[in-house]
């Protein structure tokens, strides 16, 4: 056998022999569970509103409880990049991230107006506009619009890559504070 036959033939036995290594690798690898987490807005106040014409942060928590431990938490992860409004979920063209983050107990998870619990929270500080421009953004629904509920899904990964989601109501505020510019 020449050579360059026999090279090519042996290319194709190991092509041969590694195929069923890829096909194993290429396995639908198992849907990853995702942790749901508690979100609230303004944490210590049960008044969860944008004020749309507000050039301030809004703050958010995800509430740490027994089995969850912010510290967990990538930071750098964390987005808001869908919106459910009047039934119907959307997907941001533009996700949100906040603009800083930090550790602190100042809220309960599913109370409130309670504030702290003794457990660690992760607060975040997004800024208001960007989530108003977000929610802009929405095709064919005015969701930024005075009185409107919408509900902003938070997600992000912990440290090991396991992802999280949460969710939280907030009404949207147009009138009040600001010069009236509608
Ligand atoms: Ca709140
Ligand atoms: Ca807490």
């Amino acid at each position: 056998m020449k050579p360059f036959i026999r090279s090519t033939l042996y290319a194709l036995m190991t092509v041969l022999v590694m195929m069923p290594g890829i096909i194993v690798a290429e396995e639908p690898v198992e849907p990853v569970e995702a942790i749901e987490v508690a979100v609230d807005m303004k944490p210590g106040s049960c008044e969860n509103s944008i004020n749309v014409k507000s050039k301030g942060v809004t703050p958010f928590v995800i509430l740490g409880t027994v089995d969850f431990d912010v510290i967990n938490i990538d930071p750098v992860t964390i987005q808001i990049g869908e919106v459910v409004f009047d039934g119907v979920s959307y997907t941001l063209e533009e996700p949100v991230f906040p603009l800083r983050s930090g550790y602190e107990d100042v809220g309960t998870p599913d109370i409130c107006e309670a504030g702290a619990d003794g457990i660690e929270d992760m607060t975040l500080k997004f800024s208001t506009q960007a989530i108003v421009t977000a929610l802009s953004s929405v095709p064919d629904v005015v969701v930024v619009a005075n009185g409107n509920q919408v509900k902003l899904i938070l997600t992000g990964l912990l440290d090991d890559e396991t992802l999280f989601g949460g969710e939280c109501v907030v009404q949207i505020k147009s009138k009040g504070k600001g010069k009236p510019s509608f």
